[in-house]
């Protein structure tokens, strides 16, 4: 794979070159990262008991207030799927990339902790993560709970239900992580969008935000979508195989 030679040198300057200041990379990430590890993204079509909902009706406080034991199984379904899954190339290349760029923020939007098990370590998780759970009335987390209950498992402190720790839809997102995003892509040189229809809100605003600021934006995804049309550059392929070949090409500039 090739790249355009100004892409190349002006990300080879974001790296730690001795003394000359470097330049500071935001990395966003959606599901397409994760999808080859083996995970459906969010959009792909939903398999078995589960093919008949749509996930957007499922992610919700009003779902689970509905039928809290459907939402928890769906859930418990995702982690399973989760379990066998490793991080792939394309997380690899993050964290290269992060070991190279002393100010490299890794935002993402998928809740499976893949880009953690990768080793990412400036990583902001915007919808949270569906390893954690966290009783749906005082917000206690809990550490560990009884997976094969038959009923949805409760809070050891006031035996209210747990729930997964991620943002449901029309629930807002972590303040701290969510200033941190727009801070770190409103100040960045570089913004790379990866594996994101960008459709989710206020997540698809970030490249924006970073656009607005100056940065130059680079797109990797299989197709294009609404922010293609914005960006300085746009690699369709897989992120698996886009990324190492861009770090490599960076690091051997
Ligand atoms: C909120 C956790 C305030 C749960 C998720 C404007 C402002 C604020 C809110 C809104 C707004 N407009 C609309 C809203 C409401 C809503 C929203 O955005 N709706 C959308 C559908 C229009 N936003 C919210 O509700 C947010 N809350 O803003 O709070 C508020 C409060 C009350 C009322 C209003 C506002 C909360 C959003 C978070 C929802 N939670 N996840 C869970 O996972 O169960 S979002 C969930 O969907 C995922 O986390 C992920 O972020 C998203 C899916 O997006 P992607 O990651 O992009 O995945 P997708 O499948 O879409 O695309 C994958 C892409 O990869 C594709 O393009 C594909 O081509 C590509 N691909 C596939 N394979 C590969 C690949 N690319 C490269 N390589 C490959 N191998
Ligand atoms: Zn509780």
């Amino acid at each position: 794979m090739t790249f355009p030679p100004g892409l190349i040198s002006l990300l080879s300057r974001t790296l730690r070159r001795g003394s000359v200041q470097a330049g500071k990379l935001v990395a966003l990430t959606g599901a397409g990262v994760s999808q080859e590890s083996g995970l459906r993204t969010f959009r792909d079509a939903q398999t078995g008991l589960w093919a008949k909902h749509k996930p957007e009706d499922l992610a919700s406080p009003q779902a689970f207030q509905r039928d809290p034991k459907l939402v928890w199984d769906w859930y418990a379904w995702r982690r399973e799927a989760i379990k066998g899954a490793r991080p792939n190339a394309g997380h690899y290349a993050l964290v290269e990339l992060e070991s190279k760029i002393p100010q490299f923020t890794l935002i993402t939007q998928n809740v499976d902790g893949l880009h953690r098990m990768a080793g990412a370590r400036n990583l902001l998780e915007l919808h949270g993560n569906i390893q954690r759970a966290r009783c749906s009335d005082c917000g206690t987390y809990a550490e560990t709970w009884d997976e094969d209950s038959e009923s949805v498992p409760r809070c050891e402190e006031c035996d209210g239900l747990l729930r997964p720790d991620v943002v449901w839809f029309g629930e807002s997102l972590p303040r701290d992580q969510l200033e941190k995003a727009v801070e770190a892509s409103r100040a960045c040189d570089i913004f790379l969008s990866v594996g994101t229809s960008g459709v989710v809100q206020p997540a698809a605003s970030l490249a924006h935000a970073a656009k607005n600021n100056g940065a130059v934006v680079v797109e990797v995804n299989m197709e294009p979508t609404p922010l293609t049309p914005k960006v300085d550059f746009f690699f369709q392929g897989k992120s698996g195989e886009v990324l190492p070949a861009l770090v490599k090409a960076i690091l051997d500039h």
